[in-house]
């Protein structure tokens, strides 16, 4: 672990994984008898622009909706996690949405955690001109394949926030795995206060992830400009195209690249052949009710503590403690 300090309150750690974990990540994938490939492997820096502009899209309510919820109990928020205290941020992206309750938490730290290293980077030094009063330590690490922050002051109560409904995007027993993680991290007296996606009318969801502009589409694709970049691949982008959809068994959104014809493509010297229609699954979106993610919750050693919700019931953001 590298760990620098820029400016007298800002921090940077650095625990990225190896660029060989990536080649290996995706080989791994694409030999499986269905092809599947990472969503933390959409966010290189084109993937985070083409992201942030899916969030001001208007098919896609998620951000809009947990930005609405977040402004207007920004003030209860703070009642109910209490001021002070170190606040850890999941997959902090931009940082726009903790901006919304910096000003009610005032908290002692805070640590965007983020796999996107140039983008927290970028987005820590605005934070720290705009709230001067604040400690930053952010750190460039996948969370999604080790919850260990070693770096976390003693004694200090911990909350992690993880909005924007990035829960969804773990198998059930994957989020279990995270939040109990999470639980123990903020052990003894801490909490979580996360976002994620409700239910709904299946048409919303799948004009959500299918977007008039065809921005999501882009976002998709992207991937496959990334393996091309990081796993000296020669995927041909105008062979594959977008498919998502609702699964509603599984209560999720798939996001599928479906290959446009029959092919053949190297990725770190290894040939992949992808028959006529057959996809790679690049990301699951899993919407839950709000009884079965606090289940979820308790399995992993949380107490459902307050929530908020729009007035459409289309998004939480529920406290939990510990
Ligand atoms: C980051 N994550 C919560 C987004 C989602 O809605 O699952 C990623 C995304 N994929 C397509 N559009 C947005």
């Amino acid at each position: 672990m590298r760990t620098e300090l820029l400016e007298p309150r800002l921090c940077f750690s650095d625990l990225k994984p190896p660029q060989a974990d990536f080649r290996s990540e995706v080989i791994e994938g694409l030999r499986r008898p269905r092809k599947t490939l990472s969503p933390k492997f959409f966010y290189d820096p084109e993937g985070c622009r083409l992201f942030e502009a899916i969030c001001d899209l208007p098919e896609y309510y998620l951000t809009r909706t947990e930005i609405a919820i977040l402004t207007e109990h920004a003030d209860s928020i703070a009642q109910t996690l209490g001021r002070g205290g170190t606040l850890i941020e999941l997959g902090s992206g931009n940082s726009r949405k903790v901006r919304l309750l910096l000003e009610a938490l005032k908290p002692d730290v805070y640590m965007p955690v983020d796999i996107a290293g140039q983008h927290l980077l970028a987005a820590s030094r605005e934070l720290a001109v705009d709230h001067p009063w604040l400690n930053i330590h952010a750190a460039c690490l996948d969370y999604s394949r080790h919850f260990e922050l070693p770096f976390l002051p003693e004694g200090q109560r911990k909350t992690v926030f993880f909005p924007g409904s990035s829960i969804g995007n773990f198998e059930p027993a994957e989020a279990e795995i995270l939040l109990r993680g999470i639980a123990r991290c903020v052990q003894p007296d801490g909490g979580l206060l996360i976002g994620f996606d409700l239910k709904k009318d299946a048409a919303v969801l799948q004009a959500a992830y299918n977007d008039s502009a065809g921005v999501t589409a882009q976002f998709n694709l992207n991937l496959l400009r990334c393996i091309n970049a990081g796993a000296a691949a020669n995927f041909d982008l105008g062979r594959f195209r977008h498919h998502a959809f609702f699964n509603e068994p599984k209560g999720r959104i798939e996001m599928h690249l479906r290959s446009e014809s029959h092919q053949r493509v190297v990725v770190a010297g290894e040939t992949f052949e992808f028959l006529d229609g057959e996809s790679i699954h690049t990301e699951n979106s899993y919407k839950y009710g709000i009884e079965e993610f606090r289940t979820l919750a308790r399995h992993a050693g949380f107490e459902p503590g307050r929530c908020w919700r729009d007035r459409n019931g289309l998004f939480c953001v529920h406290y939990f403690g510990v």
